[in-house]
C-alpha cells in the first residue's frame, strides 16, 4: 500500500539503532571498473560494450564517455590510501573483463592483470580486504558481437574468465562476487536498453537472464573445486521493494509481476532451483520461454555464502493506466511507477529508509541461511563546495545515516547482516546519466583528477570508528 506518512526515525534513534551494530560488522566502499579506471586503451585492454555503447548518438547524457573516467588505472595508490584515510576494512572493485581477456576468450593478458595484482597487494599492504566482482557490466565487444548475454556460450565464457582471475588473484582474495545487479545486465541491457548493449528485445533479456544465472553457477563450481583455502563466494542483486500503489487487485498484481521479475526469478532458482510457476505463466503469456537444459537449474543452485544486496529506493506501481485500462496498446499488461512525493536524490529516486529494512527482512525471510551483505547503498545529491572547495554533504549524511539504521533495524528484526558497503568511494561515471550524478564520498574533480573528500566521508570513518568501538 502506497504510504506516505512513515518518516526518517530521527537523528537520535538513528544513533541508538547504528550503535547496536556489533563490532565485528563489516564496512566497505564499492566501486566498479569502467566507472573509474578510464586508461581503456592501455596495456592491451579490448573494447567492452561500454565503450561501444557510449559512442552511440543521446546513450550518455551530456555525451560523456568512460574513457578517462577517474584515471584509477594511473592513480590507484593514491586511491587506495584514501581509502585508507575512511578506516574501512574492505574494498570492493570490479575486475574488467576485457582488460584480463581482451576478446572475452583465449589466454589471459597478463598487463592488464598485472594491474588488479598490484591493486590487491596494495589493499592488504593498507589492512584492507579485497572484495572482488567479476562481473559489473563491461562485456567484451567480442563477446556481444557473437550474440551476448542471450546466447548460451556467453556463460561459459564467463566461468572460464572467473578461473583466469581466480587462480591469479585466489591466493589473496577471499570474498568473491560473481555478478554485479544482474537485473540491469538482462533488463536495462537487452530490453529496455538504457544500458549497454542497448537492445530492445524482451525475450533477449529473459534468454540473458538464464544464462548469467548458468554463468554464476558454472563460476561458483569452478571456483569452488580450485579453491585450496577458505572462499566466500556470492553473487550480488538490485533486488528492488516493490509495493502497490494501492490495495486494488490490480495494483498488487502489479506489484506481484515486478517482484517476480526482481527478485524471485533471481533467488528462486539461485536457492530453490526451479523458476516462480507465476513468473513461468507470465512470461508465456508474452510468448516467451526461459531456455533451461537439463542440469541448468542444479548448476544455478550451486550453494553460496553471501548474498550481495544492493539498495537505493523503494518503488510503488500501479497495474492500471492514467486512463484506468490493464492493459496498454501492445496488450500488455501495464505496471506504472507511481510517485510518492517523498523527498527525492538527484537520481530522482525516492527516499525510503523503511523499505531497506523490509526488504532485509523480507530476504531473510524467504530465503533463510544465507547471510546478507549490503554491497551497495548510497545516494547522489546536487554537490556544492564552497570557496575553499570543500563540500558539505549534509544530505548524503542524512541519507546514509537513515539508511545503516535501517540495516541495523533489520538486524534486530532478525536478518543476518554482515556487513555496509557504501556506494560509492568517489565520484565517477554514472552510466547513462555521465558524470553529472555524484555519488562520491570523495569529490572528483574531473578536469585535474584532484580528490576532495567531503563531509560524508568524514562522518562515516567517525560512524564506523564509533560501531567498533576505536573512536
Ligand atoms: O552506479 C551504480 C552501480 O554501478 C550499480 N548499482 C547502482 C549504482 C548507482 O546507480
Amino acid at each position: 500500500m502506497l504510504d506516505t506518512t512513515a518518516a526518517l526515525v530521527g537523528a537520535e534513534a538513528e544513533r541508538e539503532l547504528i550503535a547496536s551494530l556489533p563490532a565485528s560488522f563489516r564496512w566497505g566502499v564499492a566501486t566498479s571498473a569502467y566507472q573509474i579506471e578510464g586508461a581503456v586503451d592501455e596495456d592491451g585492454r579490448g573494447p567492452s560494450i561500454w565503450d561501444t555503447y557510449c559512442r552511440v548518438p543521446g546513450a550518455i547524457d551530456g555525451g560523456d564517455i568512460g574513457d578517462v573516467a577517474c584515471d584509477h588505472y594511473h592513480r590507484m595508490p593514491e586511491d587506495v590510501a584514501l581509502m585508507r584515510e575512511l578506516d574501512i576494512d574492505t574494498y570492493r572493485f570490479s575486475v574488467a573483463w576485457p582488460r584480463v581477456q581482451p576478446g572475452g576468450k583465449g589466454p589471459v593478458n597478463p598487463a592488464g592483470m598485472a594491474f588488479y595484482d598490484r591493486l590487491v597487494d596494495e589493499l592488504l599492504g593498507a589492512g584492507i580486504d579485497p572484495w572482488l566482482t567479476l562481473y559489473h557490466w563491461d562485456l567484451p565487444q567480442e563477446l556481444e558481437d557473437a550474440g551476448g548475454w542471450p546466447v548460451r556460450d556467453t556463460a561459459y565464457r564467463f566461468a572460464d574468465y572467473a578461473m583466469l582471475v581466480f587462480d591469479r588473484l585466489g591466493d589473496r582474495v577471499r570474498c568473491w562476487t560473481t555478478l554485479n545487479e544482474p537485473w540491469c545486465s538482462a533488463m536495462l541491457g537487452y530490453h529496455i536498453g538504457r544500458q549497454a548493449p542497448g537492445r530492445q528485445d524482451f525475450s533477449a533479456a529473459i534468454h540473458a537472464a538464464h544464462h548469467l544465472l548458468l554463468g554464476h553457477g558454472l563460476g561458483t563450481r569452478r571456483i569452488r573445486e580450485a579453491a585450496s583455502r577458505p572462499v566466500e563466494l556470492g553473487i550480488t542483486l538490485n533486488t528492488g521493494h516493490v509495493l502497490p500503489a494501492t490495495d486494488s487487485e490490480a495494483d498488487r498484481d502489479a506489484a506481484r509481476r515486478a517482484d517476480g521479475l526482481g527478485v524471485r526469478i533471481w533467488l528462486d532458482p539461485l536457492t530453490r532451483g526451479r523458476y516462480p510457476a507465476d513468473v513461468l505463466d507470465d512470461l508465456a503469456a508474452r510468448g516467451v520461454h526461459i531456455p533451461v537444459q537439463d542440469g541448468d537449474l542444479d548448476i544455478i543452485a550451486t550453494p553460496f555464502d553471501v548474498l550481495g544486496v544492493n539498495y537505493y529506493f523503494a518503488s510503488y506501481v500501479s497495474g492500471v493506466d492514467s486512463a484506468g485500462n490493464r492493459f496498454d496498446a501492445a496488450g500488455l499488461p501495464v505496471e506504472r511507477s507511481v510517485t510518492t512525493g517523498r523527498p527525492v536524490t538527484a537520481m530522482n529516486w525516492e527516499i525510503v529508509p523503511e523499505g531497506f529494512t523490509d526488504l532485509l527482512v523480507r530476504l531473510s525471510r524467504d530465503y533463510p541461511g544465507i547471510p546478507l551483505v549490503v554491497t551497495e547503498n548510497g545516494a547522489a545529491f546536487e554537490d556544492v563546495p564552497d570557496e575553499n572547495g570543500s563540500i558539505d554533504d549534509e544530505q548524503r549524511i542524512a541519507y546514509l545515516s537513515a539508511h545503516i539504521a535501517a540495516v541495523a533495524k533489520a538486524r534486530q528484526d532478525g536478518a543476518d547482516i554482515r556487513g555496509y558497503f557504501v556506494w560509492t568511494l568517489m565520484d565517477n561515471f554514472e552510466w547513462a546519466y555521465g558524470f553529472a550524478k555524484r555519488f562520491g564520498l570523495i569529490r572528483v574533480d574531473y578536469e585535474t583528477q584532484e580528490r576532495t573528500p567531503k563531509s560524508s566521508a568524514l562522518w562515516f570513518r567517525n560512524l564506523i570508528r564509533g560501531v567498533r568501538g576505536d573512536a
